[in-house]
């Protein structure tokens, strides 16, 4: 059984988070992970304080097992987000797109473990400073908002910066990323992509199928000129904000442009001037699948891997 100190640290049986993404990780996946026996997390994104403490409650009307919210730190709605994450004494709160140390104090107070997103070295030491009990590491290869190291670049070099645990991020997707992730030294990993095919998430059917149709290539990083780099397909929406940026377009324009595309994809389904964030990895992803059998698929692949490895 592959248990690590992240099992123990989260009370989880698998050392498997699924990404909070916005207009996607609602109540019904998060539920569905954290009953299999991961962590499934909610995504606030830039959801009003109301929405979060209804997707709480789903999960828990599901499940007694541990969950998380992530909380988007661009949100205008962060500070409502974060008192109801304190009220209701939510067990785990990832964050991501920004710097949470100064919520870091109330929520410890409450016994909520914190585990900021981190796309630096820098980073990830500030956030072991401000007294997170662990960070995720994640590549550019995520779907969303990015950074610019890749996973394979920024994990061990983490490891190595930081003594709490490290929890990898960016193209993983299946048993193998899993181990290559325990081998750079992570104590587990975080899929937001592979998740988004769970026959339990709630985004519109013709997403699932365009991740499933979606090839190595498939996806771009727009808003790198904007500074809010996000990884997407390439589709007509990707294609003209890239045209957009070329044309040295002000930074207001390309962000009102950019406005309501998630969920004009994940909600509508509009595949093509939608901003469909996935990942990398996505050219993996090939079937709808029960959150609870993505997960034992996953342990039982790198099972096999350790064993081929000779490691068991
Ligand atoms: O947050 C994410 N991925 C996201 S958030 C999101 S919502 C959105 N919607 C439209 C446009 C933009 C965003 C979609 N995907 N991943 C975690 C992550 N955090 N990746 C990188 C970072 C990050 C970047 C900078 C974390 C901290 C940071 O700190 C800067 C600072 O303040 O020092």
């Amino acid at each position: 059984m592959l248990r690590t100190v992240l099992c123990d640290l989260l009370r989880i049986e698998y050392p498997i988070l699924q990404g909070g993404m916005a207009w996607t990780s609602t109540g019904e996946l998060a539920a569905a992970v954290s009953a299999a026996g991961g962590l499934g997390i909610i995504g606030s994104g830039n959801a009003p304080a109301d929405w979060v403490r209804q997707e709480i409650r789903k999960v828990r009307a599901c499940t007694d097992r541990p969950f998380g919210v992530n909380v988007m730190l661009m949100s205008p709605h962060v500070e409502e987000v974060m008192q109801v994450i304190l009220e209701e004494r939510v067990p785990v709160v990832t964050t991501g797109a920004g710097n949470p140390g100064k919520y870091i104090p109330a929520l410890k107070e409450r016994g909520t473990k914190v585990i900021p997103v981190i796309p630096s070295v820098a980073l990830a030491q500030r956030m072991e400073r401000a007294g997170a009990d662990a960070v995720i590491a994640e590549g550019t290869e995520s779907g969303g908002h990015v950074g610019e190291l890749t996973t394979l670049a920024l994990v061990p070099q983490v490891v190595d910066a930081v003594s709490i645990p490290v929890i990898a991020a960016g193209g993983i997707g299946d048993g193998r990323g899993l181990v290559a992730a325990l081998a750079l030294g992570a104590v587990g990993v975080q899929m937001g992509t592979r998740f988004m095919v769970a026959e339990e998430c709630t985004i519109h059917p013709r997403v699932k199928e365009a991740i499933i149709k979606a090839k190595d290539r498939d996806t771009v990083v727009t808003g790198r000129s904007t500074g809010h780099p996000v990884r997407c397909l390439k589709n007509k929406f990707a294609r003209q904000f890239e045209e957009m940026e070329k044309q040295g377009v002000p930074v207001e324009e390309l962000e009102r442009f950019g406005t309501g595309k998630l969920k004009a994809a994940m909600v509508d389904g509009d595949i093509e001037n939608g901003s469909v964030m996935m990942g990398q990895i996505a050219g993996l992803v090939k079937k709808i699948q029960p959150a609870a059998e993505i997960i034992a698929e996953i342990m039982q692949e790198a099972e096999q891997v350790l064993k081929r490895l000779g490691v068991k």
